[in-house]
């Protein structure tokens, strides 16, 4: 029975005809074993040509016959070696795949200049069949873009999993450091697969005790399974640790005993874990503690721990996930106003990571204002994998195409052109400490997601992370023909459902640049009238701001002036209603409900023609999901089809609910033609 487990690295047996594409191309493998990178390297493709090809692949010391495939260094093979292949400007990750003869023999060489650029090498190749994309004249290169590749867990150790929907956290502290669970090294190969190069085991709400001798003993063991597949560890820490677990009076920084608590704790880690990758920190934010507490800045509390970690090569990712209750300022702009300034303080090996947009992971906001703003400063891309504010397991919402829109925006900090991606991978300003995180959606759940739609997330942010200038079109094809099937009839209907997924979540969810609608507290479902919350911030209408008049935030120079935290251009455009683009028009001002929009709509009608498509859509990724009945097995159709008729009902509760309410504040007439719920 299909269960989801071997996520898109399933390896079932090739239709005949794409087998019959690959025959004189598959003969016998030539990979070394002499180090634990090449032995997962080589078992990954025994296994993949096993499952693929329905029979064991030979290993030759040697290629003997036509359809070798070989793979290896310079250092590591000397027919390699003799192939004189150019593997020096690959870096350490990067890999070619090219047909060569080898003896007389047509053959395939999949060689980096490293082990781990091979091992990325090979599962890519293994995707070239599971794909069924042709094997001759193959000449690949490649090289990641961006050099930390992470996914953040919200993991406590306990076992819970903060937004988590997939059941409870992977991590068996417990049984740790002595059982290994074999799901730790399914969860590597999986993410090496991808190019995903580093895990943040632990919750940004850290607590102490993962510092303690006991719990990095456990760590250790993750970093020992891991390490094999080329993924660091790293741990989010808790500001205060040495109050909690140090037995000092204060975490100043400026305190000595601070100071060489934290180099001690680094040493210690190193000894343990000699490839650690660093910290990540979320200081002063959300009640966690921070260098704020003694009237110290973000940038001297990082340092502080970047001179720990230094000595050892680790870094330092802070966020800038700040806002404040006592802050009256437009929550927005908090995070701008409190690290552009600090630009240039920051030490060599901290990286800021920043959310994709100013407020919180939302189905839809403008790129965070940070992005081109701090020149000096590595700036880490934060995306969310999970869907906390995107319908949690059920929804179908495919965020490929949410990613690549933040990644493509332009931030005009130098002039057109200027996009996010170029921040991220560092060329815009000449970064070579670079990185991407994706706050993980994995849990116990067979099927490692919560729905098997939701593993095309986690897929999608690696292939991003690697490369930040991928279509998520193409990626999204490449998902579906590795986790399905590779007939035309399913991927293409598919792909387009899954394209037009996220758009169609913004509609039935927050329109026209809306955000935070969600019920307080989980976020799951309509409640922009929800009042409940203690902090002002974290109510629907501190967002909405909807009014007898109109609707909308206004953040314009006439309002909180967040738009003149953008590049100039930008702000002038953002600053005029005319020109703001409509999917964020709520977002920077407050319209009137009659205010005419370029479809010649009212504000007011289009809203619901927005929050009708959106639920029209839903119906129609049903109707298509419901043709595609016997193209796979039956137990994940099953659940997608269940999980959509979830989402359908949703998505008009979200209609209903949310025209319902903002009806009973404009005051205004249903359109013609409307269909209120039953
Ligand atoms: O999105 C919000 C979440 C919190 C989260 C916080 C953060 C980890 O609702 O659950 O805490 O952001 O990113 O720090």
């Amino acid at each position: 029975a299909e269960d989801g487990y071997d996520l898109w690295l399933r390896y079932r047996l090739l239709a005949p005809e794409q087998a019959g594409l690959y025959r004189g191309h598959l003969s016998q493998l030539v990979a070394g074993s002499g180090t634990p990178t090449q032995a997962v390297t080589r078992g990954e493709l025994q296994r993949g040509l096993a499952g693929l090809l329905g029979h064991e692949m030979p290993l030759s010391d040697t290629v003997t016959r036509d359809g070798a495939i070989i793979v290896g260094t310079p250092k590591s093979s000397a027919l390699i070696e003799h192939l004189s292949l150019n593997t020096q400007d690959l870096g350490n990750e990067g890999y070619l795949i090219r047909n060569v003869v080898v003896n007389g023999h047509t053959a395939t060489v999949i060689a980096g200049r490293e082990d781990i650029g091979a091992m990325y090498g090979a599962f890519h190749f293994l995707r070239l069949l599971q794909t069924g994309q042709p094997l001759d004249h193959l000449d690949l290169r490649e090289s990641p873009h961006v050099k930390l590749r992470l996914l953040n867990h919200w993991d406590y150790l306990n076992g819970q999993v903060e937004r988590g929907y997939a059941g409870t956290s992977i991590w068996d502290w417990w049984k740790l450091p002595d059982w290994r669970a074999p799901r730790y090294t399914d969860y590597a190969r999986a993410n090496a697969s991808i190019g995903i190069n580093g895990t943040v085991l632990n919750n940004v709400n850290a607590g102490a005790t993962i510092l303690t001798p006991e719990y990095l003993q456990k760590v250790a063991a993750l970093a020992d399974v891991f390490r094999p597949y080329g993924i660091r560890v790293y741990l989010s820490i808790r500001f205060s640790a040495p109050v909690e677990i140090g037995g000092l009076k204060t975490a100043d920084l400026l305190d000595p005993q601070v100071q060489a608590w934290w180099r001690a704790k680094a040493d210690e880690i190193y000894k343990r874990i000699p490839d650690f990758g660093g910290f990540l920190v979320k200081a002063n934010s959300e009640g966690q503690p921070g260098p704020e507490d003694y009237h110290r800045t973000h940038a001297e509390g990082a340092n502080m721990l970047a001179d720990a970690l230094a000595p050892h090569g680790g870094v330092v990712m802070w966020r800038a996930f700040v806002y404040s209750q006592a802050n009256p300022d437009d929550r927005a702009k908090q995070a701008y106003t409190e690290f552009k300034p600090l630009d240039g303080r920051f030490r060599a090996n901290v990286l800021v990571q920043v959310k994709n947009g100013p407020v919180d992971f939302q189905p839809r906001e403008p790129f965070h204002p940070l992005f081109g703003a701090m020149p000096k400063t590595p700036l880490m891309m934060e995306f969310e994998i999970t869907k906390e504010y995107l319908g949690f397991a059920t929804h179908l919402v495919y965020l490929g195409p949410l990613y690549e829109e933040v990644l493509s925006a332009d931030t005009m900090a130098h002039g057109k052109g200027s996009t996010v991606a170029k921040v991220i991978d560092g060329s815009l300003d000449d970064h070579t400490l670079t990185g991407m995180a994706g706050v993980a959606n994995i849990g116990t759940d067979r099927n490692w997601c919560g729905s098997d739609f939701n593993q095309a997330n986690w897929y999608v942010f690696g292939r991003l992370a690697w490369n930040p200038s991928l279509s998520s079109r193409a990626i999204a094809e490449e998902w579906v023909r590795m986790t399905f099937t590779n007939n035309e009839a399913f991927v293409k209907p598919v792909v387009d459902m899954m394209m037009g997924s996220r758009e169609a979540a913004v509609d039935y969810m927050t329109p026209l640049g809306l955000l935070h609608l969600m019920g307080p507290g989980h976020h799951y479902g309509p409640a922009p009238w929800d009042a409940s919350e203690s902090r002002a911030d974290w109510r629907p209408v501190y967002y909405h701001r909807a009014d007898h008049q109109g609707i909308g935030f206004d953040r314009s120079r006439a309002g909180s002036d967040a738009v003149d935290q953008y590049a100039p251009l930008l702000a002038v455009q953002f600053n005029d209603v005319k020109q703001t683009p409509e999917q964020f028009l709520l977002y920077f001002h407050h319209v009137p409900w009659d205010y005419r929009m370029r479809s010649g709509n009212t504000l007011w009608y289009e809203l619901v023609a927005h929050y009708t498509r959106g639920a029209d859509d839903v119906k129609r990724m049903l109707e298509t999901w419901r043709h595609l009945d016997g193209y796979i097995d039956k137990e994940r159709y099953n659940q997608v089809a269940t999980f959509l008729a979830i989402q359908e009902k949703e998505a008009q509760w979200w209609r209903d609910a949310c025209i319902a309410y903002f009806q009973s504040i404009s005051g205004l007439p249903l359109p013609p033609g409307y269909v209120p719920p039953q």
